[in-house]
């Protein structure tokens, strides 16, 4: 008998030729009237494939009393409830480490695309501009300049390394000091901001994170700094960020989330000195395969009765059980 699982969010051809084989599979977005097929399905489901936009919503999860795992894809669980899951025995995995490099890359890739304004550049060429009004403007280099990354865990070591390329230097911000880098430590981010020419926020999202980056960390940052999030939308105060662009407070902005995705404030649109991507930091076909597979294998790996691969920490100790 193949278990129950509910598949909320999209999978990929790959994944979904995986799940077939093994479960029974029900699509969160196939279903018409979830409150109503929950009341009478519940029962039956046992796993849960979600992603680290959808998560599991609280009025799902108490509708599923034998669930007993839930796979998310994506290293960011935020949006799931990790504290009902301990105390239900559920296991919640997640897809740390496969992703690192990508979302490096993007990190990176916004720095140099707000620095050396890209996307105005690649307009003033097919505009004609070039031929009709001169050279463009000249932009801001990010060699020897100084980044302060906020959140120095998987994805926030490999960007600092990359950056190391450009001669930067790395300072960071965390709640405990690292033991094993050689990096400037902050214990205080307004601090941090002041002293860089970049801020970088690569934390998990959630309460210990929320708005975090806020006005005074902004102003600190200043009319010459950079602010590149691709963390998620809840660690920066977006009202105060937008603000903080208009009046010049803050000098530029490099952003792959938002606090209301996806939706991103309309304002943003308008403004040169700001680069937007949606929310596509592992979105490349290498890494999404990798995310995918890592995803199944999680949950093949527990219904084969042997230790998942990546749980996120605060289930680690349901691996034994
Ligand atoms: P990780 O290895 O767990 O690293 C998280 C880092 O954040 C750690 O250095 C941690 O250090 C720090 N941190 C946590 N809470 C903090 C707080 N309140 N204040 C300051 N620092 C804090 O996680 P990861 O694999 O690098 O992933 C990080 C996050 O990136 C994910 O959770 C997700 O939100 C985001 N992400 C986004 C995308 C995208 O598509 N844009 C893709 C992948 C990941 P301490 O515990 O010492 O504070
Ligand atoms: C995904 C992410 O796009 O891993 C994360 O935390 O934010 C991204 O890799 C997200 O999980 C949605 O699928």
């Amino acid at each position: 008998m193949k278990p129950d699982m509910l598949l909320i969010g999209g999978a990929t051809p790959r994944m979904m030729e995986k799940f077939e084989a093994a479960f029974n599979i029900h699509r969160l977005s196939e279903i018409t009237d979830a409150p109503k097929w929950l009341e009478e399905n519940g029962e039956k489901i046992e796993a849960i494939a979600t992603n680290g936009h959808d998560g599991v919503k609280p009025e799902i999860m108490s509708k599923l009393p034998n669930l007993k795992i839930i796979s998310c894809y994506g290293v960011g669980y935020d949006a799931i409830d990790t504290s009902v899951a301990v105390d239900r025995n559920i296991m919640v995995t997640h897809t740390p480490g496969v992703l690192n490099a990508d979302v490096a890359n993007l990190a990176v890739l916004l720095m140099l695309a707000t620095s050396r304004c890209l996307v105005r550049d690649d307009k003033w060429v097919r505009s004609g501009n070039w031929a009709n009004k001169g050279n463009a403007p000249l932009t801001r280099s990010i060699q020897n300049k100084r980044v302060g990354i906020l959140g120095l865990g998987r994805i926030g070591s490999e960007i600092a390394r990359k950056l190391e390329a450009f001669n930067c230097e790395i300072v960071y911000h965390t709640r405990t000091k690292k033991t094993d880098v050689a990096y400037a430590y902050y214990d205080n981010l307004l601090q941090m901001a002041e002293d860089v020419d970049y801020l970088i926020a690569i934390t998990p999202g959630g309460s210990s994170t929320d708005k975090i980056v806020n006005a005074e960390v902004l102003n600190a940052l200043g009319s010459e700094g950079t602010f590149i999030n691709v963390a998620r939308g809840s660690v920066v105060d977006e009202v105060e960020l937008v603000k903080a662009l208009k009046d010049g407070r803050l000098g530029f902005a490099g952003l792959d989330v938002f606090a209301d995705e996806p939706n991103a404030p309309s304002e943003l649109f308008e403004m040169e000195n700001v680069t937007l991507t949606p929310h596509v930091a592992s979105a490349t076909v290498e890494t999404r395969q990798a995310m995918g597979d890592l995803t199944v294998d999680n949950l093949l790996t527990f219904f084969d009765g042997k230790p998942v691969l990546t749980p996120v920490p605060e289930c680690e100790h349901l691996n034994s059980k």
